[in-house]
């Protein structure tokens, strides 16, 4: 029964201690003994399966992975706990924590659409759902017929804080479904896992780039991982001794529901504008500059190659063929040679943002866009090679500061995914003694990420408790009890697992 993940499979255990670890277990027995009771309060048995999967904090290499570029992040140890019985006739969803999630029924057919309209936490065990029977047909296997579900989740990633909650319970959801029905057949392989829950995502209407999923489900106790996509792959880092990565919430909630018509998906329109003008402008026909849809398939058309050298090239590229400032949607379509609409009629989403844009009668900024994209994507590849380097320990974890430096300062000004509370924060931290600090997920709040010396973690998070939360704490806005989930020093933690009752 037991499957190592070394294999390329997603871990099915009986024994969670091979996921969680001793000491991680010893903690997490009680959450999933009471996630079993409420099982059975609300179903009257025992789950048959449960899947677990984790949160993640990106290192570097933020707004890149839908540009087809390569991404550091590792998984945090908060995880999202599914538990499933094939049962009923519906799918009913329900939450350990009933009142702020309350518990959802949905019909059991798998062509359902998810309403994005009615954002509800719930959308996302849908999503995944959905995305199952779509993987299997995809395999060319047989579905199992539709069949009710009972469904228990319990979430413990901080939400809209930049750690992925959503992915967590996307992927956790997507391999219950599967596990409950003895997999169908299938081998969990977790590449095949992580290119399938990112599509689901898409059905919450979030132009998603695969980073959340990949680490969720291909990652490994003890390294970060570089992320790569088409296809998605993940390589080992090490990290250099004596790095700790801290994370701390900003208390302003990046919410989702907000990201999915705005501004994340608005970024997503932005670079594929900026693609198809700088390709236009390099000789492409119309024909062939609109099927030039990412920053990244631009590169290969201007340089045949993604060496470190071609992102200089590329950074030429853009300041030479986009103008800074705003472009309007006339402008731009007179550019592209395509109206907008025409351009993105597969995507409801970037419709989505295009009427928005229309409404506000706002314009699209695209060269600040690429220019963010190619120096943050340059960047990870110099993280990568600064920690695989031979230059002394200090050198290395001064190094890795500035990147994560000019990776905050970047988001912040061409990407413009920063806010005040998440400024306050990085300040906070350097005035502390962080070698870096940085914005983590998709920005516009949620949490940051700072490098920090493994021994002065503790006086670190003293001061940036002074110098930030102190306020927030006097305010009433967290509790002490609240505290340290706020911030708290990570390691790189274990990936999506299915438990099997042994
Ligand atoms: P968040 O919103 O932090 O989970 C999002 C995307 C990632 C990536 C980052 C920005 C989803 C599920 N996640 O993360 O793919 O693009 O923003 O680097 O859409
Ligand atoms: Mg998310």
């Amino acid at each position: 029964m037991a499957q190592a993940a070394s294999d390329g499979l997603v871990p099915v255990v009986s024994d969670p201690v091979s996921i969680y670890g001793q000491q991680g277990w010893d903690v997490e027995k009680s959450r999933y003994a009471e996630l079993g009771r409420k099982f059975e309060e609300a179903f009257g048995c025992r789950p048959d399966v449960l899947a677990r999967s984790p949160g993640r904090v990106n290192l570097i290499g933020e707004h890149i992975d839908y540009e087809g570029y390569a991404v550091f992040p590792m998984a945090i140890h908060q995880d999202t706990v599914v538990a499933l019985r094939v049962g009923g006739d519906t799918l009913q969803i329900h939450n350990t924590q009933q009142e702020q999630y309350p518990a959802k029924d949905f019909p059991v057919d798998p062509k359902q659409a998810v309403d994005v309209k009615q954002h509800t936490w719930a959308n996302y065990f849908v999503a995944a759902y959905k995305g199952v029977y779509d993987y299997i047909s995809d395999k060319g296997m047989e579905a199992p017929a539709p069949s009710g579900l009972q469904v228990m989740i319990d979430g413990r990633v901080p939400t809209g804080s930049g750690l992925s909650s959503s992915s967590a319970l996307v992927c956790a959801s997507a391999l219950g479904v599967l596990a409950v029905h003895g997999t169908c057949g299938l081998q969990l392989k977790q590449a095949d896992i992580a290119e399938f829950t990112c599509r689901c995502e898409r059905y919450v209407g979030t132009e998603s780039g695969g980073m959340d999923q990949a680490i969720s489900i291909m990652a490994r106790p003890g390294v970060a991982k570089l992320v790569e996509f088409n296809p998605v792959r993940a390589t080992d880092v090490a990290l250099p001794p004596g790095a700790s990565f801290v994370v701390a919430n900003s208390l302003a909630v990046s919410n989702k529901a907000e990201t999915a018509t705005g501004r994340y998906n608005l970024r997503v329109v932005e670079c594929r504008l900026a693609s198809a003008v700088v390709a236009l402008k390099l000789g492409l026909s119309v024909c062939e500059a609109v099927k030039i849809e990412t920053l990244g398939q631009l590169q290969r058309h201007i340089t045949a190659s993604t060496s470190i050298d071609s992102f200089t090239t590329c950074i030429e590229a853009v300041n030479e063929h986009l103008h800074g400032g705003e472009y309007s949607i006339s402008e731009v379509g007179e550019l592209v040679g395509v109206t907008l609409p025409e351009l993105f009629s597969s995507s409801t989403s970037s419709l989505k943002v295009l009427e928005a844009k229309q409404a506000a009668g706002k314009g699209f900024k695209l060269k600040d866009r690429a220019l963010h994209v190619y120096s943050e994507a340059k960047r990870v590849h110099d993280f990568k090679r600064v920690c695989e380097s031979n230059e002394d320990t200090s050198s290395k974890l001064k190094a890795l500061g500035s990147l994560m430096n000019a990776s905050h300062e970047s988001c912040r000004d061409l990407y413009e995914c920063s806010c005040p509370e998440l400024e306050d924060l990085v300040s906070a931290a350097l005035k502390a003694g962080a070698l870096g600090s940085r914005l983590t997920g998709a920005g516009w709040g949620g949490c940051t990420v700072s490098l920090v010396l493994e021994s002065k973690v503790d006086a670190f998070i003293s001061e940036v408790t002074h110098l930030f939360y102190s306020s927030k704490l006097e305010q009433g806005v967290i509790t002490t009890g609240q505290l340290q989930g706020c911030i708290f020093a990570t390691k790189p933690s274990s990936g999506a697992a299915v438990l099997m009752r042994g």
